[in-house]
């Protein structure tokens, strides 16, 4: 018997007004105030619906959210070691196609979204979201990006911006910048190298609607998706918990954060201002770029002067050699 493949069409929306009303991720957990990766999570489940199944891997949106047996998820969802979740993904899919195959569930297939943060997607989750997206698994992988390992105490990740400082790259006098790479580029890394994937896109918070559209269109895909999705985090940026739109808009103002999405092959631009700010402007609201100097500031600039020319395109980026001992 043929396996019953997602057939929904979920509908894009035009206002913020006609946002769903309907909460699957509800009031109750303990993240901290203004954390961008809870709203991001509340905003992805409206958009997903009831026939949706989260799996978390270890990080603030499993840890913060689940504590004492209690979750604000409202449909079902899974814990996933930090290194697994699109592992688990890949089983949830494959075993629920047996299911429908063999006449023992009926319906269409789930939505089944990896909700990871950039350790469990880019770094410490890297192989097993591969493998998913080679494999060709129908589901969506979502990359909720706060700059760093949050969970366990502001640890630099790959996706931290240079020039940060975390518990792991503190400024000093033998390096006086915090980090010191520039960051790993997640969309391009999925785009370059899993033939499978037809629609990738970046979000922000600071634009609802918007994201909420995108995790619409990945999921109506069939087959493996990926969104990166900017979530400003107050307490490992160091910035006013009621600052956390403020910031993820001045993000893309300054080009720090670059809005696109790329559709069987096709690249489309979003949010281009006419003008981009300074990067200083958005610097100046975070305490982990507060020890920057005039130099570091311009080199981060320099960065972003080259990477909003266009997405897809490498931008070269001075890499340190590895300390001997
Ligand atoms: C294999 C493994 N290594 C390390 C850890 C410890 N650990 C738990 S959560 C976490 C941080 C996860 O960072 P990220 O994926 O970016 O999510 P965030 O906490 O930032 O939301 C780490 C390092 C772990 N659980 N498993
Ligand atoms: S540390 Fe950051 S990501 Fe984690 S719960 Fe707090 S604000 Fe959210
Ligand atoms: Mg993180």
């Amino acid at each position: 018997m043929a396996v019953a493949l997602k057939t929904q069409n979920l509908p894009p929306i035009k206002l913020i007004r006609n946002v769903p009303k309907e909460e699957y991720y509800v009031p109750g957990h303990r993240t901290c105030a203004g954390c961008g990766p809870a709203l991001q999570y509340k905003l992805v489940a409206k958009a997903a619906g009831p026939n949706t199944i989260f799996l978390g891997p270890t990080g603030c949106m499993y840890v913060a959210n689940a504590s004492y047996l209690c979750t604000p998820y409202t449909v079902p969802w899974m814990h996933t070691q930090i290194t697994n979740g699109g592992a688990v993904a890949s089983g949830i899919e494959a075993a629920y196609r047996v299911l429908l195959r063999k006449g023992k569930r009926e319906g269409e297939l789930p939505n089944i979204i990896v909700m990871a943060g950039d350790g469990g997607s880019v770094d410490i989750g890297l192989q097993a979201m591969s493998a998913m997206m080679y494999r060709g698994h129908d589901a969506l992988f979502i990359c909720y990006d706060n700059e760093a390992y949050t969970n366990t105490g502001i640890q630099t990740s790959p996706t931290t911006p240079y020039g940060s400082n975390t518990t792991f790259t503190p400024p000093g006098s033998a390096i006086p910048e915090g980090k010191k790479l520039f960051p790993k580029d997640p969309p391009q890394l999925v785009i370059g190298g899993h033939p499978a994937v037809k629609y990738v896109a970046t979000a922000s918070v600071a634009y609802p609607v918007d994201l909420i559209n995108k995790v619409r269109k990945a999921l109506n895909v069939q087959g493996p998706t990926f969104l990166h999705i900017h979530c400003p985090c107050p307490k490992g940026w160091k910035f006013d918990a009621a600052k956390t739109i403020e910031v993820a808009r001045l993000a893309i103002e300054t080009g720090m954060w670059n809005m696109y999405e790329w559709e069987n092959g096709e690249y489309r631009y979003q949010f281009k201002p006419k003008r981009y700010k300074p990067v200083r402007e958005y610097l100046k609201l975070q305490g982990r770029f507060a020890h920057l100097a005039d130099v570091h500031v311009a080199k981060l600039q320099a960065f972003v002067d080259a990477k909003v020319k266009a997405p897809g395109i490498p931008v070269e980026t001075p890499v340190p050699t590895p300390p001997v001992h």
